[in-house]
């Protein structure tokens, strides 16, 4: 494969043409405060095994690109210890006995330091790879990702995590409104609800990809390798 070549990704609603010099692997939230039990993801009423069929084809589109020597950024949605950045109105919502800060069995909810907000061990990032960390849903507000993204050259992304219909699409709205193309494998986003796995893929690809691609990860590597 040569670098600065595009390829061709089979995808909706058409055709994604990836030219692997400019294109980021975005992996969004993959913490275990969202795919274990005992975090955020539980904290809110959901059931966190849903997450996890997302693992292995995160895990080889990961090597994948990392083989290649193609750019990978990692993100974690949390708060600083203090939680100065953490807005009332996110902390009381839901109404949950805990919340954001309030300790549970993998450390203090949704904070930055604890073990429950790093990322997953089969997804660990290496050195290299910026690990962004983001306050919101949307992995740009409050955060130099798009600096760091214009810096390397990005202006494609396949943006990939959980959850499909929260930081993931939230993500690819706004990545899309600052100028990236964005691919998703949906195999490798997930939500804990069915029903928003596909309603989220849906609105991505529809009117003619208005927020971008959908296709998979065997399709993606099927054209990368
Ligand atoms: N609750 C839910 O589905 N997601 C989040 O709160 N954050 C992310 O999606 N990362």
């Amino acid at each position: 494969m040569n670098p600065a070549n595009p390829v061709s990704v089979d995808a909706e609603p058409y055709s994604f043409d990836l030219v692997p010099e400019a294109c980021a692997l975005l992996i969004i939230d993959m913490q275990r405060d969202f795919l274990e039990p005992g975090g955020f993801g539980e904290m809110l009423g959901n059931d966190v095994s849903q997450l996890r069929r997302t693992i292995e084809p995160n895990r080889r589109l990961l090597s994948a690109w990392r083989s290649l020597g193609l750019q990978v950024l990692h993100t974690r949605e949390g708060h600083r210890p203090d939680l100065t950045d953490l807005p009332p109105a996110k902390r009381v919502r839901g109404r949950s006995a805990t919340c954001i800060g309030d300790a549970g069995p993998m450390g203090r909810i949704l904070v930055r330091g604890e073990a429950g907000h790093d990322i997953i061990p089969e997804l660990y990032p290496t050195a290299g790879e910026p690990v962004i960390d983001k306050p919101g849903k949307g992995a740009f507000f409050a955060t130099d990702l798009h600096a760091i993204l214009q810096n390397r050259g990005v202006k494609q992304l396949v943006v990939t995590g959980v959850t499909t219909e929260v930081c993931v699409n939230t993500t690819v709205r706004e990545a899309n409104d600052r100028g990236y193309d964005c691919l998703v494998p949906a195999d490798c986003v997930g939500s804990y609800f069915p029903e928003f796995q596909e309603a989220g893929l849906k609105m991505i690809k529809a009117q003619g990809g208005i927020f971008g691609w959908v296709s998979d990860s065997d399709r993606l590597l099927a054209a990368l390798m």
